[in-house]
C-alpha cells in the first residue's frame, strides 16, 4: 500500500511514464526510510572526482566495489550511485538487492580546470541492462562549459526518460566568476537547483548552502524581502523553494569527512528545512563500517522524527 507522502510526490511528476513512476516509487519504497517520503542515497563516484587514495586511504575496505553494495544495503539506504564500472564490478552478486543510479557522468582531478567539466561515462542502455532506476548526472552552473552540459542533459534526459529511468542532478555552481565561498552561496545554490528542476531533474541534489550571497542583484532581493537564510534549515528552505516550491525532491550531499555530530545537525537542517533527504558519500564509506551503519541509521531516524 502507497503511503500518502510517496503518493504525493508521485503526483508531482505529471508527463512521467509509468516505468518513471515505478522507478521513482522504488527508490522512495526501499530501505529504512521506505514510504516516509524521505531518502538517504549512497554515492560512491569520489573514485573517479577525487582519486582512489584520497578516497578510500582512509578506510581500505573500500577499495573494493562490493564494499559499498555491502553497506548501502545493510544500512538501509534507499538507493546506491556509482559509476559504470563499480556497479558492473557488483552486478550479479547484488542484482535486485536495491535500487542503483548509474552516475553517467564524472570529472577527474587529475586536471583543473578554471572551467570544470564532465566527460560521458555510462550510457542508457548501460543503466538498463545493469537495472539501475535512474541515472545521475552533473551539472556545474558558472562553468563557460554549464552549456554543453545542460545540452547533453537535455538530451539524456529524454532518452533515459523514454526508457522509464528516473533523472538524478547533482547540480554543483563553479567556474572562474564563481567565488570559493559563491559555491556553497544560498543565491547560487538556490539558482543551481532551480535549473536542474528545470532541466528536467526529477531529484535534485545540492550541496548545504551558507548564509554567504554571491550575486549583488540577489543579494538586494534577499535584503529588501527579508528571505530568512540565518539558520540552515531556513537556507535549506529557500533551495526547496528553488526546487518548484517543493515539487521536486531535493537531497543534500554530505562532503568531506568530519564529525558525526555535525553531520546529525545538517540531518536536522534538512529535515527541519523541508528537504527530502541526504546523500552521505565520504562522510559513510571513510568510516569503519559499522561505524557507518550506525551513523546512516542515526541520520535516517532524524528523518522520521525518532
Ligand atoms: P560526498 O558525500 O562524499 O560529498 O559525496 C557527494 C558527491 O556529490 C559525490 O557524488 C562526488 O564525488 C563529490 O561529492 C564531488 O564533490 P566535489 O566535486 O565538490 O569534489
Amino acid at each position: 500500500m502507497m503511503s500518502d507522502q510517496v503518493r504525493k510526490i508521485l503526483s508531482y511528476y505529471e508527463n512521467d511514464n509509468a516505468g518513471v513512476l515505478a522507478n521513482i516509487r522504488r527508490m522512495l519504497g526501499t530501505g529504512t526510510l521506505a514510504d516516509t517520503g524521505k531518502l538517504v542515497i549512497l554515492p560512491v563516484d569520489q573514485g573517479f572526482e577525487h582519486g582512489p587514495s584520497r578516497s578510500f586511504g582512509p578506510n581500505p575496505d573500500g577499495y573494493d566495489p562490493h564494499y559499498h553494495f555491502e553497506l548501502a544495503i545493510e544500512a538501509g539506504c534507499n538507493a546506491y550511485a556509482a559509476p559504470y564500472g563499480s556497479l558492473e564490478a557488483g552486478a550479479r552478486t547484488f542484482a535486485g538487492e536495491i535500487p542503483l543510479i548509474l552516475k553517467i557522468n564524472n570529472n577527474n582531478a587529475l586536471l583543473s580546470l578554471k572551467n570544470p567539466g564532465q566527460s560521458i561515462t555510462g550510457s542508457i542502455e548501460q543503466a538498463l541492462q545493469l537495472g539501475c532506476a535512474a541515472i545521475g548526472y552533473t551539472i556545474y552552473p558558472g562553468s563557460d562549459q554549464a552549456q554543453g552540459m545542460y545540452d547533453t542533459l537535455q538530451h539524456l534526459g529524454e532518452e533515459a526518460k523514454n526508457a522509464g529511468l528516473a533523472v538524478v542532478v547533482w547540480s554543483y555552481p563553479r567556474g572562474e566568476q564563481i567565488s570559493k565561498e559563491g559555491e556553497t552561496a544560498v543565491d547560487v545554490a538556490g539558482y543551481a537547483a532551480q535549473i536542474a528542476c528545470l532541466l528536467g531533474a526529477h531529484f535534485v541534489k545540492v550541496k548545504l548552502p551558507s548564509e554567504h550571497l554571491e550575486q549583488a542583484a540577489a543579494k538586494k532581493v534577499f535584503e529588501e524581502t527579508k528571505i530568512p537564510i540565518a539558520t540552515q534549515a531556513e537556507r535549506v528552505k529557500h533551495v526547496v523553494d528553488s526546487c518548484f516550491g517543493g515539487r521536486r525532491v531535493v537531497i543534500f550531499s554530505g562532503g568531506a569527512k568530519k564529525g558525526a555530530d555535525a553531520v546529525y545537525d545538517d540531518a536536522r537542517a534538512i529535515r527541519d528545512g523541508g528537504g527530502n533527504g541526504s546523500i552521505v558519500g565520504r562522510n559513510a564509506f571513510q568510516r569503519p563500517k559499522k561505524e557507518a551503519i550506525a551513523m546512516l541509521q542515526k541520520i535516517m531516524a532524524i528523518y522520521k522524527g525518532e
